[in-house]
């Protein structure tokens, strides 16, 4: 694959025919803080799918990647907690896939095909969204292939509708999609505190709240891991700026503790999701997922 990186200004005017010839483009100056290893020299990269499409209570995710880079600059690249550095991490911001408007599974399609190309080039995928419908494409190009994937799932919300309002692919259904794919008794779930009694007797009958965190790692072993994380796992008061905001939440410090969990698992993947930057306009939300993001990183790296 042709690789470029282009400064914004410079971008703007050449790159459709650099697209045409099918080039991977993406822009150094506005990407995550010290994310900027050259494609070629990365293990993993991070990529936007700024897609709200079905948010069904407040829409404004397809603003979070963007907001989540800017706020990025606010933080130390260096993590105390953790003493590790994003200076010494081989990561690349790849910007954001280009999304067409309202044909959702063309979308979807988009999503999965851009992640199974860096999957392609060896590389580990890190999507942020956009709304948690993003996962489903990005499990798929990252775990959907591999030999008895897992899935991690932290959420305020069960997402584990069969169908939302009629619609099998909803932000309210797509861990329900992928326990299709992969069983159930494959899923893992943390902080839910929300959903209808249908879901939670799904939750009950397959055990997917029951492992004790610290029983992942024996329990998981090198099996493929794939975490998805949804903002919305914390509480409102840190984290106001999201989609679907459900008190009696985390806070910063048991999520980010929680990393610990999956640190030492064979991570094959994972994604962020539901920040909606517009309703949080003290702009703290996007500085706590910018600060979730880069534990993260540091975690699986
Ligand atoms: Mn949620």
């Amino acid at each position: 694959m042709e690789v470029f990186q282009l400064r914004y200004n410079e971008g703007l005017f050449c790159t459709p025919h650099l697209r045409q010839r099918g080039a991977l483009i993406y822009p150094v100056s506005n990407c995550f803080i010290a994310c900027d290893t050259p494609y070629n020299e990365a293990e993993w990269v991070i990529f936007g799918a700024p897609y709200d499409g079905t948010s069904s209570y407040r829409p404004g995710s397809r603003f979070a990647p963007d907001s989540i880079r800017a706020a990025s600059y606010g933080l130390e690249t260096y993590s105390p907690a953790q003493d590790k550095d994003l200076e010494d991490v081989r990561i690349c911001d790849c910007g954001d896939v280009e999304l067409s408007f309202g044909d959702k599974k063309r979308i979807l399609a988009a999503i999965e095909e851009k992640a199974a190309g860096f999957v392609q080039d060896g590389k580990k995928v890190i999507g942020v969204g956009g709304e948690h419908l993003v996962t489903l494409p990005l499990f798929m190009a990252s775990a959907g292939k591999l030999e008895n994937p897992a899935l991690i799932h932290l959420d305020a919300h069960a997402d584990l509708r069969d169908d939302y309002m009629g619609e099998k692919l909803s932000h309210a259904t797509v861990v329900r999609r992928i326990a299709d794919v992969i069983g159930a008794e494959n899923v893992f779930q943390y902080g839910i505190r929300s959903g209808t009694a249908e879901e939670f007797a799904y939750i009950r009958s397959n055990s997917t709240m029951k492992t004790p965190p610290e029983k992942l790692k024996s329990i998981l072993k090198d099996r493929p891991v794939y975490f998805t994380l949804d903002l919305d796992v914390l509480d409102p008061a840190f984290f106001p700026g999201t989609g679907t905001p459900e008190p009696g939440g985390w806070s910063f410090s048991e999520l980010v503790g929680f990393f610990q969990f999956i640190s030492g698992l064979n991570v094959v993947g994972c994604d962020v999701v539901e920040l909606s930057p517009h309703y949080d306009h003290s702009g703290v939300s996007s500085i706590t997922a910018s600060k979730v993001l880069r534990e993260l990183i540091l975690k699986v790296f």
